[in-house]
């Protein structure tokens, strides 16, 4: 059989050279990019690598998971207080890579790239000796000495977190498992919701400077909302408590905590929210949340930091609940 994929150079030339319009890029013609921090800020870097059969499916739309691999840099980014600048893309293929398929990657790219005012800097592509495996590193830029650490909460503190908790873990259940969405009686309108939220994350980079001015500390929850409140809580060495009522669901997670209650309980932590937890001062709390309303990202609060070093407690109706332990998401 012909093969008619594109080589190496051609493959960067006409795929992602057109995605690379930051002169910092060169144009993909070097073997580095040069990139300049303006005065007065820092560069803040993050990578996730995404590998299909662990983040993603093999068979998802090749927009979607270039989308959700850059997405989820910029969530970092976010949680950090920085605004994106720039990103580079390691990509291993599968020796039965498609040329139509690394066009829709890249049209997904492009689509984001406007979407969040980024551009790609500069990368590597090589064939991978097993599944699609996407490394993506982001860079960004804070006002020097401004971003927001895990580290900085402080006892009698609110803990906030964006958005809603637990659609994406519900969402990646309604992939494994097809009688999922009818089991718990979830209507068209709120299996796509879930659905989307597990393919596509919404990074709130709209909060990023709210973060910097408001928090003593944040991070976004990919592991599991509890699971990344125990991070944060150890990195600030304070504890939490968090009122299980007040974690903020969507409709579709109002329905399953009705119809499968212990299903809803694992959403909870089960990862991939792509939400931001932050600890804000008690003082400054309803100015946070007020401001964070009119930014198009709501946050709610949903506990207090408390003196008791490492320990996240949940209460339910007045009543202490266990956080079993182990949990979250992790890959060893
Ligand atoms: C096919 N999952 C994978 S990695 C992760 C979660 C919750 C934590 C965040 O990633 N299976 C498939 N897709 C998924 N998204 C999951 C399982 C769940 P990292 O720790 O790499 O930043």
């Amino acid at each position: 059989m012909a093969d008619d994929r594109p080589g190496e150079f051609e493959l960067i030339r006409t795929y992602f050279a057109p995605l690379a319009k930051d002169p910092g890029s060169l144009g993909l013609t070097d073997d580095a990019a040069v990139l300049s921090p303006r005065p007065g800020y820092d560069l803040v870097l993050t990578k996730d690598v995404l590998a299909s059969g662990v983040h993603f499916f093999a068979h998802d739309a090749p927009e979607a998971i270039a989308a959700k691999a850059l997405r989820v840099n910029l969530s970092d980014l976010a949680a950090k207080g920085a605004r994106p600048r720039g990103y580079l893309l390691g990509l291993a293929l599968p020796s039965d890579w498609t040329a139509n398929w690394l066009g829709r990657f890249c049209s997904g790219l492009t689509a984001d790239q406007s979407a969040y005012n980024v551009q790609l800097l500069g990368g590597d592509t090589i064939r991978s000796g097993s599944g699609l495996q996407i490394s993506i590193t982001a860079i960004g830029e804070a006002e020097a000495g401004k971003t927001v650490r895990r580290s900085g909460a402080n006892a009698g503190d609110l803990v906030f977190v964006s958005g809603t908790i637990g659609d994406a873990a519900a969402g990646l259940k309604a992939r494994l498992d097809h009688s999922f969405c009818g089991n718990a009686s979830l209507d068209g309108a709120e299996e796509r919701h879930i659905l989307d939220r597990y393919l596509l994350p919404r990074p709130r980079t709209a909060l990023s400077g709210l973060l910097t001015r408001y928090a003593t500390a944040a991070m976004d929850v990919s592991d599991g909302l509890f699971a990344d409140c125990s991070h944060m809580a150890r990195a600030s060495g304070v504890g939490f408590e968090i009122e299980m009522s007040s974690v903020p669901i969507s409709s579709a997670l109002q329905r399953m905590k009705e119809t499968v209650p212990d299903v809803f309980a694992q959403c909870l932590n089960g990862g991939d929210d792509y939400e931001i937890l932050a600890s804000v001062p008690s003082a400054v709390a309803s100015e946070f949340a007020e401001k964070a309303a009119e930014s198009g990202c709501p946050v709610t609060a949903i506990g207090v930091v408390t003196s008791s070093a490492g320990k996240v407690k949940l209460i339910e109706n007045g009543r202490p609940m266990k956080l079993e332990s182990g949990s979250g998401f992790r890959h060893f």
